[in-house]
């Protein structure tokens, strides 16, 4: 008898995926570019955060990250040799924008114009993010995220790399997962800016929404009418430990926090009543102003889903009990108003992030995301998972548990097309191991591995073994295929 698992594994997974599924492989700038100085660039929080001793394990830094900024045409030559039908990365803002004065630094462009051109030349399709994270620090200067002008900020670079790439790139997005942006960067602190204020992370998290809903009608003034505008999500599988009201409960507010503080003002143009109850002891929400919900809520073609782990939450914590949520220690919690809340572990084999594996997560969110927003097309912009995998005598990295990990979650992908969900593609995280954030280079996701001393990229097993999954799917039509105009 054939079991699930043999399905997931099996080459043949791909066979069963709808015409014009989207293989991909997803980056993010600060985390593999490095050359942070090179063609004007000018510093991002995360320069100044990886540079502040005890804020990245071991010091690490993106100085040098996985090198793509000279080695990129490496990097999509591997890409073209897995068969990948798109790529997904992000733009650096700072390369772009790099001062105050709001002057674009034609290098900057240059750069990702070659970028987007070695990609079609090898039959990859471009899937660009303007924003992982990486604010530029004289914004940051002005008061980041809490100031309400980044957002205006924001919208004038979307237009300015939707001016010069929009005649290329069909599959654009404003966020890469706002959650953390604002909570991991202005509550719990883990990243940067690593501010521990609650208040001023809810205000971050509209002003993030706010610059995603500018952004959206500046690229829609400057792009073709036929491109994909998108916002990626990382949209949290909650559960409650049990049935306990007190479990209940906690896990109505995480999921407020996680979930519902994004979709309601995006797809529906309001705020929920009870997050701003639960909150009301946090902030009164004053930054949100007439006509920002409008703004907010303006459609988008598609949303992202990243989807790691799911989050299982009690409550009834004592005060200052630890509060592990996976998302990195700090003694103060991602989460405003939710001291009380205890974040406990599915169970379960776990990756090197100690994330619990647990792919009907990803099913659960994306048939969430379906009943939710019934029509919009869905991609998983990021799965995978991190392992202590390294190379053998003879160079080669076995990582049979990443390869079974992202089997079962195309499998839990697959299962949810086949009940309804318009889930439209699948990006590995990571093409490359990288700069993963707080962690340094002590996590590695990627499919190939990186040796950060001398930049040699080796395809992990779990690489060749994706190489062959899309193989068995590619050939068909679809958004996949790259095109030019
Ligand atoms: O590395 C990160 C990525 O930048 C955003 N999503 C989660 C990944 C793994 O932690």
């Amino acid at each position: 008898m054939r079991t699930a698992t043999d399905d997931a594994t099996s080459p043949d997974l791909g066979a069963d995926f709808p015409p014009g599924f989207v293989w991909g492989a997803a980056t993010a700038a600060y985390q593999i570019e490095g050359a942070v100085a090179a063609d004007g660039r000018t510093p991002s929080i995360w320069d100044t955060f990886s540079h502040t001793p005890g804020r990245v394990h071991d010091g690490d830094t993106g100085d040098t990250a996985a090198d793509h900024y000279a080695r990129y045409r490496e990097d999509v030559a591997l890409m073209a040799g897995l068969g990948l039908g798109a790529y997904r990365f992000s733009v650096a803002w700072s390369r772009i924008v790099p001062a105050a004065d709001g002057r674009v630094e034609p290098r900057g462009l240059a750069f990702y114009d070659r970028l987007v051109d070695a990609l079609l030349d090898a039959g990859v399709a471009p899937a660009l993010t303007l924003y992982h994270w990486d604010l530029p620090q004289y914004l940051q200067d002005a008061g980041g995220w809490t100031n309400r002008d980044t957002a205006t900020r924001f919208a004038d670079y979307a237009r300015v790399v939707g001016e010069r790439l929009g005649d290329r790139v069909r599959l654009w997005t404003t966020l890469n997962e706002p959650w953390c942006a604002a909570f991991l960067g202005h509550a719990s602190g883990v990243h940067a800016p690593g501010v521990t204020d609650p208040a001023a992370a809810l205000t971050a998290h509209h002003h993030l929404l706010l610059a995603h809903g500018e952004a959206v009608a500046a690229l829609r003034a400057v792009l073709p009418a036929d491109r994909s505008v998108s916002l990626v999500l990382n949209p949290a599988a909650v559960r409650a430990a049990s049935a306990d009201p007190l479990d209940t409960d906690a896990a109505r507010r995480v999921d407020g926090l996680a979930n519902r503080i994004f979709l309601d003002p995006v797809l529906r143009g309001r705020y929920p009543e009870d997050v701003l109850r639960d909150t009301a002891s946090v902030t009164d929400w004053s930054f949100v102003r007439d006509g920002d919900l409008a703004a907010i809520s303006r459609p988008i073609d598609a949303m992202g889903v990243n989807y790691y782990t799911p989050t299982v939450v009690a409550g009834g914590a004592a005060p200052g009990e630890a509060r592990n949520d996976g998302h990195g220690a700090s003694a103060f919690s991602p989460w405003p108003a939710c001291e009380d809340v205890r974040f406990l572990h599915a169970p379960g084999p776990r990756t090197a992030m100690d994330w619990p594996v647990d792919p009907d997560g990803l099913y659960d969110v994306l048939m969430r995301l379906h009943a939710e927003a019934p029509g919009l097309p869905l991609m998983v912009t990021e799965n995978g998972a991190a392992y202590e995998d390294a190379p053998d005598p003879d160079g080669r990295v076995a990582d049979p548990r990443r390869q079974a990990y992202i089997a079962a979650h195309l499998a839990a992908v697959r299962r949810a097309i086949g009940a309804g969900a318009e889930v439209r593609g699948y990006f590995v995280w990571s093409l490359l191991d990288n700069f993963e954030w707080a962690y340094g280079y002590a996590k590695r996701f990627g499919i190939v591995r990186v040796d950060f001393a001398s930049g040699r990229r080796t395809l992990k097993d779990s690489a060749r073994w994706y190489a062959s999954v899309i193989a068995a799917h590619r050939g068909r039509d679809g958004i996949g295929e790259p095109q030019r105009d």
